[in-house]
């Protein structure tokens, strides 16, 4: 029997909107990972209808690092609205979330459509800028466990993003240095080349990803490369900055 897309989505999208846990939907119920994708599409239908705007989208589960936290081996993605912007240098009321966790991110603007599969050097051509970045995911399953069908339902955790400084794409962007410090202290330090051993192909492979959906990324797009290192855990008053070698720095707070 097909997954009711309607029900679950749903479920979803009343998680986030009011920040509770939830159960994992595949404890009840039965669904594919194309059905999951359709009950994410149909809750940021919803959100929509309540007055967002899409913004772009996220890629998910881009490096090792990420892979091996979270138990999987395979990239995801998710869509993002303007009510999930934070702006860089402002703060997040915590109350606001369940139990987020951040990781340091590269993002890019898009000048151009990019439709179904395309090389790397394609996807780089359609760059409008890049920019430092973090995301905010906030998995709606209790203790953020999840199967890859219920995270994906889930919009791929995605619940909150920052974009820094957006700079000319002339950089070559392969092997930047990131750190990601709490109060001045680093928690994560990485590479961007641990973005899919170059952050470009996650551009390439988010073009192709959405197209599965039939979906295509538009000019004036953000795309969040996705994690170069594990999240951390997020706690009431912390102050969190992503410096990204050669593009600057982007930072918020977390309300007490
Ligand atoms: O890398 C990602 O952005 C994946 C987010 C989904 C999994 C998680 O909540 O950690
Ligand atoms: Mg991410």
């Amino acid at each position: 029997m097909s997954a009711d897309i309607e029900k679950l989505a749903k479920i979803v999208y009343d998680a986030q909107i009011n920040a509770t846990a939830i159960s994992q939907l595949s404890e009840t119920e039965s669904f594919t990972l194309e059905e999951a994708y359709r009950v994410q599409a149909k809750s940021i239908d919803m959100r929509l209808d309540a007055g967002e705007h899409r913004v772009g989208m996220k890629m998910g589960f881009t490096s090792r690092a990420k892979m091996i936290q979270m138990g999987v081996d395979d990239m995801i993605w998710g869509r993002l609205t303007n009510s999930m912007l934070v702006e860089d240098g402002g703060e997040i009321d915590f109350s606001k979330y369940v139990h987020p966790r951040v990781e340091p991110e590269i993002a890019y603007l898009l000048k151009s459509d990019l439709e179904g599969p395309v090389s790397t050097m394609e996807a780089w051509n359609a760059v409008e800028a890049i920019a430092p970045a973090m995301e905010i995911i906030d998995s709606r399953y209790e203790n953020f466990k999840f199967t890859v069908e219920d995270v994906v339902a889930d919009n791929s955790s995605s619940s909150g993003f920052v974009i820094g400084q957006w700079c000319f794409p002339e950089i070559d962007i392969s092997n930047l240095g990131m750190v990601m410090e709490f109060d001045g202290r680093a928690v994560q330090i990485g590479s961007s080349a641990a973005i899919l051993g170059h952050p470009a192909r996650s551009l390439a492979t988010a073009s192709r990803m959405v197209a599965e959906d039939g979906e295509k990324l538009s000019a004036g797009d953000i795309v969040m490369a996705g994690g170069a290192t594990a999240a951390e855990a997020l706690y009431e008053g912390v102050s969190v900055r992503n410096s990204v070698e050669d593009l600057g720095f982007c930072g918020f707070g977390v309300s007490k």
